[in-house]
């Protein structure tokens, strides 16, 4: 039976639209969902989206997405640059994953280069804006795909 995928949102992306719009964009992380929703559904997929600010919960979240989803979409933000905990969470799912930022941090400031999520994903997506979303969804449709095919 098709399991939802789910789209897991990191620390202060509750903030999107409010500041820093030249480098977010202007939309709203509610604007996000509604796109990636309405996107899914042509897609036939279901989604749960989710945002947090504590590492813990997006442990747990991500070791939920192993049980119940077909495919993770996750924007980390600051913690995939810091977080051991969640690359290991990452690593103990047997799961596509998909990263997505909305800026390109590999143009950005050193730190923002590295990137432990990125060790543990299916591969990244980032620079788009709020679209890196919805190619983030094409691509978990696509890794779900390939996997039921046994490719
Ligand atoms: O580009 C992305 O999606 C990031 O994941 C966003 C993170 C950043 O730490 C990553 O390097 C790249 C930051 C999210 C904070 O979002 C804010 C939005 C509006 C106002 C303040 C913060």
């Amino acid at each position: 039976m098709a399991k939802p995928v789910h789209i897991l949102n990191g620390p202060n992306l509750n903030l999107l639209g409010t500041r820093e719009p030249e480098i977010y964009g202007s939309a709203t992380l509610a604007d996000i969902e509604s796109a990636c929703r309405e996107h899914a559904q042509g897609l036939g997929l279901e989604i749960v989206f989710r945002q947090s600010n504590h590492e813990g919960e997006l442990v747990d979240w991500i070791q939920a997405a192993g049980r119940e989803a077909d495919a993770l979409v996750f924007n980390p933000a600051a913690y995939g640059h810091t977080s051991v905990a969640l690359h290991d969470a990452l690593k103990a799912v047997d799961l596509p994953v998909v990263e997505v930022h909305l800026s390109q941090p590999a143009a950005r400031e050193a730190f923002r280069a590295h990137s432990y999520v990125s060790l543990a994903a299916s591969g990244t997506i980032s620079g788009f804006g709020a679209d890196s979303y919805i190619l983030g969804l094409e691509a978990a449709a696509r890794l779900i795909a390939s996997r039921r095919a046994g490719r």
